[in-house]
């Protein structure tokens, strides 16, 4: 318990043999259910899990998958036992040990005083950060986060692969949990879902921990333009159940003016470039044209952004 509220931890966890037992041993007693999620591991994750269980009886659950169904689908299956538990607050920490368990309590207290429906733990506030992070996940998440801002419409919220979060209850008897994404962008994809039911999303400060031997999983070639697709069609799916369907707002004009001005100004640029080289000149019209393609796109484009950003700014 926590204040008046029953508290779970959902751990994901897959080949996790060398710090799973960390991970559980390190959280807080206050903690009343401990959920690990396996998922098919081939090494002695389960057998050391098996061992804890013995000592901590009631507070540490497993679910087994069997086979492999990513760590989304894993998150899901801990959220549905979260909710037969009877808990009132859920969060989610790695199994690997890399979620600093003195953190727990900035996540849930806002959560459990019920100023956020959701929070997530951010890494990058810290100025450690650029220094910790190795340069390249720095460099994938950056870019990963600017994509979910534009596609879940909280602004404020960055880190966006973050997955040390804490949920109510509430929000997860709302959510449709067996449609969300089974992979790594189940953050990416929660964020979206949450900003279609207006809820509140607060990222607080954590300390991001690496070099403790964990081995990530995450190939950023593969999972980048993955991800990417996932917020481009989450996104059309926000716009339409946000602006059209719930209520109504003209920035589905702006974001639907600038679609189409954009990619035809620049195929007409890249046409006149094509005419410049192939003739040696190019008649004045053409590129006045193209300029109020271009100029007139990106205009649409940063009204509808910053009409997003407005209509959302009080979820946090
Ligand atoms: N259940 C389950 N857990 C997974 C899977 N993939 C990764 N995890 C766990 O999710 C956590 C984060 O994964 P990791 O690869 O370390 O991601 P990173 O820390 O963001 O680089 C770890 O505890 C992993 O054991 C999966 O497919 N299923
Ligand atoms: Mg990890």
């Amino acid at each position: 318990m926590y204040r008046d509220k029953r508290i779970g931890v959902v751990i994901p966890c897959f080949n996790e043999e060398r710090l799973i037992e960390r991970t559980i041993t390190t959280i807080p007693n206050w903690v009343d259910r401990m959920i690990v999620v396996d998922d098919g591991s081939h090494d002695k994750s389960v057998v050391k899990i098996k061992e804890l269980m013995n000592e901590l009886k009631d507070r540490l659950i497993l679910i087994e998958h069997g086979e492999n169904k990513g760590v989304g689908s894993a998150i899901v299956s801990g959220y549905k036992k979260a909710l037969e538990e009877g808990l009132d607050v859920v969060c989610v920490m790695a199994g690997d040990s890399q979620m600093d368990p003195e953190d727990l309590t900035h996540i849930i207290s806002p959560v459990v005083s019920g100023k956020a429906d959701y929070v997530k733990g951010n890494r990058l506030f810290t100025g450690e950060a650029w220094k910790r992070i190795p340069k390249y996940r720095y460099l994938g998440n950056s870019i990963l986060s600017l994509l979910t801002k534009i596609a879940s419409g909280y602004w404020h919220v960055a880190d966006s692969q973050s997955g040390y979060t804490a949920i109510t209850r509430d929000v997860l008897d709302i959510l449709d949990l067996d449609s969300i994404y089974s992979g790594y962008g189940y953050t990416n994809d929660l964020l979206v879902r949450l900003n279609v039911y207006n809820f509140r999303v607060k990222d607080v400060s954590i300390n991001p921990i690496y070099n403790i031997g964990e081995k990530s999983r995450i190939n950023l070639l593969r999972v980048i333009p993955s991800i990417s697709f996932l917020l481009l069609r989450r996104f059309f799916w926000r716009l339409k159940e946000k602006y059209v369907i719930r209520d109504f707002h003209p920035l589905v004009f702006f974001y639907l003016m600038s679609f189409l001005l954009l990619p035809a100004g620049v195929v007409f640029g890249a046409y006149l470039i094509y005419l410049r080289l192939r003739l040696g000149g190019i008649a004045l019209p053409g590129v006045i044209l193209d300029a109020v393609l271009l100029i007139s796109g990106f205009q649409s484009l940063f009204f509808a952004f910053w009409f997003d950003m407005d209509y959302n700014k009080d979820l946090k």
